[in-house]
Order: C-alpha cells, then sequence, then structure tokens
C-alpha cells in the first residue's frame, strides 16, 4: 500500500541472469525460484538457459568458464532501488562475491529495463548500460518477448545488429 492506502501498481521489469561458477544451472533456477518468492514480485517468464563464452573487459575470452544466462519477464510493485536490493539480497544468498569488476561469479543479477523508466543514479542506471551490446541478454530476451523494445529499437534489431558485428558470442 501506498501512502493513499492504494494497492501500488504493478509494472513491468526485465532481469538478467548469469552464473558461471559451481552449479550455474541449477543456481539460475532456485534464482528464479527465489525471486518469485519476494514479496511484490511475480515471474511471469522465464527464458531457456543460454550457454555463452565469458565477455571479458577486452572481449569475449574462451579460457574462463562458460556462463549460464537467462532473462525473467516480472511484475513488480517494488519501485527499482528496492528491486535492486532484493536482486543483491538473492545473490548474496547464492555467495556472490564481488572482488573483480565483469570477474567469475555465482550469480549476477541486473535490471535490464523497466519499460517507461529512465534512471541514472550512482548506484542504478536504467535501462542498463551495455545491455543493447549484449547477446546474452538480447537473445534470452527475444526468446520471450520477441517484440519487445529497448530505449524506443526492437530488440531482434539490438541483436541482428551485435551479430553482424561479432563482437560477442
Ligand atoms: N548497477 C547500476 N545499474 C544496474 C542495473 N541496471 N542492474 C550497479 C544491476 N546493477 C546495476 O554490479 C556493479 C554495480 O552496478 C552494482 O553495485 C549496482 O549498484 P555488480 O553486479 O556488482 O558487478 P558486475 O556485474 O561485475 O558489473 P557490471 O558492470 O554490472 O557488469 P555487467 O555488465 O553485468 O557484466 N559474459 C557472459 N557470457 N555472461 C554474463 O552474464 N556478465 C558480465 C558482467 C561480464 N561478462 C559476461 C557476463
Ligand atoms: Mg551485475
Amino acid at each position: 500500500m501506498n501512502e493513499n492506502s492504494q494497492p501500488s501498481a504493478s509494472r513491468a521489469a526485465v532481469i538478467a541472469l548469469g552464473s558461471n561458477l559451481g552449479d550455474t544451472g541449477a543456481t539460475l533456477q532456485a534464482a528464479v525460484r527465489d525471486l518469485g518468492a519476494t514479496a511484490g514480485v511475480t515471474v511471469e517468464r522465464m527464458s531457456r538457459i543460454h550457454e555463452t563464452v565469458a565477455v571479458s573487459l577486452d572481449g569475449p575470452d574462451p579460457s574462463r568458464p562458460r556462463f549460464a544466462n537467462a532473462v525473467a519477464l516480472i511484475s513488480t510493485t517494488l519501485e527499482p532501488l528496492p528491486l535492486l536490493h532484493a536482486l543483491q539480497a538473492i545473490e548474496q544468498r547464492h555467495h556472490r562475491r564481488r572482488d573483480v569488476r565483469w570477474g567469475d561469479r555465482t550469480l549476477d543479477l541486473d535490471i535490464v529495463d523497466i519499460p517507461g523508466v529512465r534512471l541514472q543514479t550512482a548506484e542504478l542506471t536504467v535501462p542498463h548500460v551495455r545491455a543493447a551490446e549484449r547477446d546474452f541478454v538480447l537473445a534470452p530476451w527475444a526468446e520471450i518477448d520477441p517484440t519487445a523494445t529497448l530505449s524506443g529499437t526492437p530488440i531482434v534489431e539490438l541483436l541482428a545488429r551485435v551479430r553482424s558485428e561479432g563482437q560477442e558470442s
């Protein structure tokens, strides 16, 4: 309930899941269950799990453990920052450590997009700054929502662009 005692409006959000340490597939399945069990969050759709080459700061790196990536579409009554904090609590539950930027991790949960919301703060940027360049986000997202757009551009177009540039697998 908000201050007017009205139920808070629910809005859609796109969440990316990634893991390249431990039992990656099981971790993503557990994370999506945790997401669905979060107060104010309903999981509407979950993509298949995609196995992808790790992308490091200087490009794809086949010597690193491969990632399991997926995308979930949720509806939520949480505001963007409390949603980020809920995702971080789930990461912690799955033993996420933050040592190296873009490093190997048991679980990474990112807010890819919240349609209709643009945010740029120290803690949270929406849409996610790199989502439009990432095959490992766009492919699972397009699988469950092929008509979605990101900042006005169809995600299938973004995916085709990324693939034609051949930067990421
Ligand atoms: N933050 C700001 N905006 C957001 C947002 N929209 N969603 C802040 C989530 N977090 C957001 O994130 C660093 C900080 O970003 C957070 O404290 C939060 O306040 P992090 O999860 O601690 O660190 P990170 O994930 O290493 O950094 P970053 O910059 O989010 O990395 P990316 O872009 O998520 O890339 N290769 C494959 N194949 N698959 C992957 O999933 N992931 C990464 C991480 C690199 N290579 C990959 C994959
Ligand atoms: Mg992250």
